[in-house]
This record gives C-alpha cells, structure tokens and sequence, in this order.
C-alpha cells in the first residue's frame, strides 16, 4: 500500500457537518453585489473574463456565504481552513471580489486589477493574494493541485474539504481525467470538483471547437458521485454540497450548468464575452441591469 491508501479519511469529522440554512434572499443580493464589482474591475483594466465570472457567480456566492467554506481572512494559512482551488483561473476576478467582500484584503484593491504592481494578478497568483490557495491558469493543473491538497489532507490526518473550480472549456485537457481516475482509485471523499457547464469556450460553442458530451456521464464512469444543479438556483447548488459531504469512498462533481455572462442581458449565453471587458456604455447598462 503506498502512503496515501494508508491513512483512510477520518470518519464523523467536522468537515462532514451539516451547513446551517443559509438565507437564499441576502445571498442573491450578495450575488448581485458580486455581479457589479466583477464588471466595474473589468471596466477598470480594460481586459479580463467576465462570461465565466459571472456565470458562476451563484454558485460560489453559495459556496462563500452559504456556511460551506470554512476560512479565516484574519489567518489566510490556517492550516485547517477547507480549500478553494480555481482550476478555470481566468474568471478570478468572481474569486477577488468575493475574497475582498470578506475582507482578505480591502475593497478598493479590486479595481487594480491586472494592473503592473497589483495584488490582483490576471490569473490566481498565492504569491499576491491572501485568501487564494493556488496558483492557477493553465488549464488543467489546477484539478490536479486539488487532488494533492486532499491527498495532503489525509496524510496529515487533517479534516478540511477541498473545493475545486473547473468548466467544459478545460475538461478538454488530458490532465483533467488523470486526475479524476487517480481521485477515485484513491477514494479521496474532501474532494468536490464544481463544474461550470456553461456549453462556451474562448472560440466558441463547446459542442463546436470539441464536443465534451455527458461531462456527468464520464465522471461517474471514472467512478465519482455526479449531481447536476442549475447553477443559478443557489437553493439547489446549497442542496448539492449537502449532499457531497455526505458521501464516502468517492470525490464528488457538481456539474453546474450555467448561462455565460448571467445577469447582463447582452452578455448571456454570447460567446464574446469569454474574455472581452465591458466598454464605458456597456458597463452603465450592466449595472443599470443589476442595481437593487
Ligand atoms: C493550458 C491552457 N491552454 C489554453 C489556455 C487559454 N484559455 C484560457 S480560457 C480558455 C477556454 C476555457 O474554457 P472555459 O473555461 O469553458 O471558458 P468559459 O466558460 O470561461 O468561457 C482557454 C483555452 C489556458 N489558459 N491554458
């Protein structure tokens, strides 16, 4: 046996702890909220992702604020905090504005964004940002870290969760499905990967540039517990993680389906917006879409 099947996960621990009800309505102005500071960074650097941001905004609003991470901004390295590992790194500017609305670092920094000398780098950088756990931004590494980390967890003999960013876009590499066979071979159950099943890429329609089929379908072939949510319905997405901490022996994928560019009505399902940042007009119109 090698080191890793050694030390089974320990049983009936914290992380396996049933979340507090969250209050959906403070949670959709939160999202809301998140949604505006997304677009006004953007605004500002004149470059980044909003389609992918936005679209998971729901998701890890619900993640967040919905009791499921358990971090502390006043201790980034808390070495028992769960993780969050943003595998799709290019939407981070979802990841800094939830990251500053819980005070890792001040507010006023989000509009630095991808500027020379910022904290905010274009891709998630731990060398920069507190609250980020890995660096990210090359398709397809990021899952893997993921896996190290909850490997690392059960070594350690640590209770805490990792939580794992991916998309359609990035299940296209290799590495993806290295991981998801070593993570079931390994039963490794802290492990979530949350999916955003948006059908868009940086060139197009997914079904278009390389069909990914049954995302769902292949990871429970690998052996995985699937759920698939509206990634919009923070009711469900809440149910969902739920649900995962409740499973053993096997990681867990949310398959998340979303609209790119949610809340912005041009932006939605428009395959552009992967990575083009709003004009002067474009962002009046946005926040005007989302104001309270
Ligand atoms: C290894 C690697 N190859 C290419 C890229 C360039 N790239 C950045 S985002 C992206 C598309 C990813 O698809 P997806 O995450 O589904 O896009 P979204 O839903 O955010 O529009 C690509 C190819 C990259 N970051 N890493």
């Amino acid at each position: 046996m090698s080191d890793t099947e050694a030390a089974p996960a320990p049983a009936n621990t914290t992380r396996n702890t049933p979340t507090m009800t969250p209050d959906f309505d403070k949670l959709a102005v939160t999202a809301k909220e998140l949604r505006r500071d997304v677009l006004t960074m953007l605004h500002a650097s004149a470059s980044g992702h909003p389609g992918g941001s936005l679209g998971m905004t729901d998701v890890f609003t619900t993640l967040y604020f919905g009791g499921h991470m358990n971090v502390d901004p006043k201790n980034p390295a808390w070495e028992d905090r769960d993780r969050f590992v943003l595998s799709n790194g290019h939407i981070c500017p979802i990841l800094y504005a939830i990251l500053a609305k819980l005070e890792f670092f001040p507010h006023s920094e989000l509009i630095t964004l991808r500027k020379l000398g910022s904290n905010l780098q274009g891709h998630p950088d731990t060398h920069f940002t507190k609250g980020v756990d890995a660096c990210t931004g090359s398709l397809g590494n990021g899952v893997s870290v993921g896996l190290g980390m909850a490997l690392g967890a059960r070594i350690a003999k640590k209770d805490y969760r990792v939580y794992v960013g991916s998309s359609d876009g990035e299940s296209q590499e290799g590495q993806v499905w290295e991981m998801a066979s070593a993570a079931a071979h390994y039963k490794v159950d802290n492990l979530t990967v949350l999916i955003d099943r948006n059908g868009i890429q940086i060139d197009g329609f997914t079904k278009d540039v390389m069909d990914q089929g049954d995302l769902a379908a292949k990871y429970a072939a690998f052996g995985w517990h699937v759920q698939e949510v509206d990634g919009h319905d923070m009711k469900a997405v809440h149910a969902a993680l739920e649900k995962a901490k409740t499973v053993r022996g096997q990681p867990q994928m949310i398959c998340c389906h979303t609209l790119l560019g949610k809340g912005v009505s041009y932006m939605e399902n428009v395959p552009k917006w992967h990575g083009v940042a709003p004009s002067d007009d474009e962002l009046k119109q946005a926040l005007s879409e989302l104001a309270d």
